[in-house]
């Protein structure tokens, strides 16, 4: 089921199924970070992580506050990955953590209550503690083989998405190894979203590839 039109996280107005990209700077191999975001946006993504990883602090609020003021001139959400105290400085809609960032209980006894928080699930195990949280949504991967993450866990393949889509009662937005080529069979599992950082961030046009992704997995 494809949940065609149904808004999810209320607060952000994104309707599934959408296009989630995940941007570092790193990640844009030479070309400008606002260009990228710029491309992608024209091309129909639809919420934004900001996944900087070696970074100071102080400059990472920096660049997140102005990803978020570009972002806000299309309406377009912002999620800081991993570092709650960033997301809240720079103002942004939501942080995403992995099973070894702070545990969402935690956030919860700071941050306030419409911070989106969404959490990387990687097993039937962490799908099965994810029900019981107070998150927005949870992120699953690696679905393919991606030399974007470093530490990532063993690929899931399409099987391993569907059991852990068949489990999870959150919003899920698959990640890992997808682009034009796979989104598909991804969507087709019942995610909600796509998360994608190279096949967009990498293209040499991400319009492009924004685009036929977007239209692949709406139609
Ligand atoms: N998280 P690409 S895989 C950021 O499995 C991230 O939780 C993953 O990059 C997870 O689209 C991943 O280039 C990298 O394959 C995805």
């Amino acid at each position: 089921m494809l949940n065609i039109g149904v808004v999810i996280m209320e607060d952000l107005d994104i309707t599934c199924p959408f296009l989630y990209l995940v941007i570092d700077r790193g990640s844009c191999l030479g070309k400008d970070i606002f260009s990228v975001l710029y491309k992608a946006i024209e091309g129909g993504v639809d919420i934004v992580q900001l996944r900087e990883k070696e970074i100071g602090s102080r400059e990472y609020v920096e660049l997140g506050k102005r990803v978020k003021g570009f972002l806000d001139r299309f309406h377009v959400p912002l999620i800081i990955n991993d570092r709650v105290d960033v997301a809240l400085a720079v103002g942004a809609s939501g942080v995403h953590v992995g099973q070894e960032d702070i545990h969402p209980n935690d956030i919860k006894r700071f941050a306030p209550s419409d911070l989106i928080i969404g959490l990387s699930v990687n097993t039937i195990e962490h799908a099965k503690e994810a029900n019981k949280l107070d998150i927005d949504y949870v992120g699953i991967g690696p679905v393919f083989h991606t030399s974007t993450k470093k530490d990532a866990k063993p690929t899931l393949n399409i099987d391993g998405l569907k059991r852990i889509v068949g489990l999870i009662n959150k919003p899920a937005v698959a990640i890992g190894g997808i682009g034009i080529q796979n989104c598909v069979q991804v969507i087709e599992t019942g995610v909600k979203g796509i998360a994608v950082v190279s096949a967009i961030c990498g293209a040499k046009n991400p319009y492009l590839v924004a685009k036929e992704m977007k239209e692949k997995i709406i139609t």
